[in-house]
């Protein structure tokens, strides 16, 4: 009888190597358990056998036929951890993640040519300690002209062609309005920047677009003067066009400051010394903005006393100032989104300031 054990033994040991060789191991190596160590197996067989071996050799049968069961266990649980690390291992190896394979290039856009020297203008205003605030596109009548010295009828209207929405609502003209929305809500000293879309009722031309964008500033407190004005925008136009820009006030109309300017830069290009120059076309000076002291009626629709508080604005069109810097012809260019044109402008700045979303409305 010790002999069958050994015998079974034997036989069990053999399946059990073929087993772990087979495809699906972890399979087998059930089907072998169940085959020698189930209920109906080849070992429990022999252990139920144990009783009724004659007396004499009981003892040394039972004691064989559990030391198989308990080999034979060890060497089925190895087998089976074995199985299942080779399967882990296998399944490793086929997920595995080359993280040495180079990664599919993003296209990536960058900022509108507008929006890019829009974040030029803001960052030299900002060295000086000018703050940006945004606000509505569709605004009353009241704040776009009214408020602004511009009563209705008054001829100064002309010089706005106006989107209307009904007959006291519009399209800004400009982004003058948030100047006096802004002045109603903070108390001076105000150094701020307003960028943002105007929109103008156009014949579409080179120069002409129905929709633009814009800057306005404005600087109020109790002793700012009219050389305040010249020192800061002398000191932008530095920044943004080269250190040894001359700068060039002359007297200007618009119904909002008293007395009113437009600034002109010496042209960066030729310096005044080309009559053929493509971008002040020989006359070495390049209007770029209109400016002048706030008038005292503006300051007290803002809510200000004019006799204490003084300022000075300014504003252009975005496009007034990029054409030139970029050398473009057609400010139709901007707005027709078409990528050969977007590409060929330079990368953003690393930092763009934060446009500080409608603090006065
Ligand atoms: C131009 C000239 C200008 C202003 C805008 C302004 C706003 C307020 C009070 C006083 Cl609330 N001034 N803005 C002043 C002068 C000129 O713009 O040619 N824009 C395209």
């Amino acid at each position: 009888m010790d002999g069958d054990v050994a015998a079974v033994e034997a036989v069990a040991l053999a399946d059990l190597a073929d087993a772990a060789q087979a495809d699906d191991a972890t399979a087998a190596l059930e089907r072998w358990r169940v085959q020698y160590l189930g209920t109906q197996g080849r070992v429990t067989q022999l252990l139920r056998a144990i009783g009724k071996q004659p007396a004499e050799q009981r003892k040394a049968f039972g004691m064989a036929v559990q030391a198989t069961r308990d080999r034979l266990e060890t060497a089925h649980r190895r087998a089976l951890s074995e199985a299942e690390q080779a399967k882990l291992r296998r399944q490793l190896a086929s997920e595995r993640l080359d993280v040495t394979l180079p990664g599919r290039p993003v296209a990536a856009g960058v900022p509108h040519p507008t929006i890019q020297a829009m974040n030029d203008i803001l960052r030299a205003f900002a060295n000086l300690g000018f703050q940006a605030v945004e606000g509505p596109e569709v605004e009353w009548d009241y704040f776009n002209f009214q408020a602004l010295n511009i009563p209705p009828d008054h001829p100064a209207r002309d010089m706005w062609d106006t989107l209307w929405i009904d007959d006291r609502m519009l399209l800004r003209t400009h982004t003058s309005p948030m100047q006096v929305r802004y002045m109603r809500e903070h108390a001076p000293p105000l150094r701020v920047i307003f960028p943002g879309r105007g929109y103008r009722y156009e014949q579409l031309d080179a120069t002409h677009e129905s929709q633009f964008f814009q800057f306005e500033g404005l600087m109020v407190d109790e002793r700012v003067s009219f050389a305040d004005l010249k020192g800061v925008l002398t000191d932008v136009a530095r920044q943004l066009f080269g250190a040894q820009r001359r700068t060039r006030f002359r007297c200007d109309y618009f119904p909002f400051v008293e007395p009113g300017a437009e600034m002109a830069i010496d042209c960066f290009l030729c310096e005044g010394k080309d009559a053929s120059c493509r971008v002040c076309k020989g006359s070495g000076w390049l209007e770029i903005l209109g400016a002048g002291m706030v008038h005292p009626k503006v300051l007290e629709y803002g809510g200000l006393d004019p006799n204490r508080y003084q300022g000075f604005a300014f504003g252009t069109g975005i496009e007034r100032i990029a054409m030139p810097r970029y050398g473009i012809e057609d400010i139709r260019l901007f707005y027709q989104n078409d990528l050969r044109f977007l590409r060929q402008l330079r990368v953003p700045p690393a930092e763009p300031p934060t446009w500080e979303r409608g603090a006065a409305w």
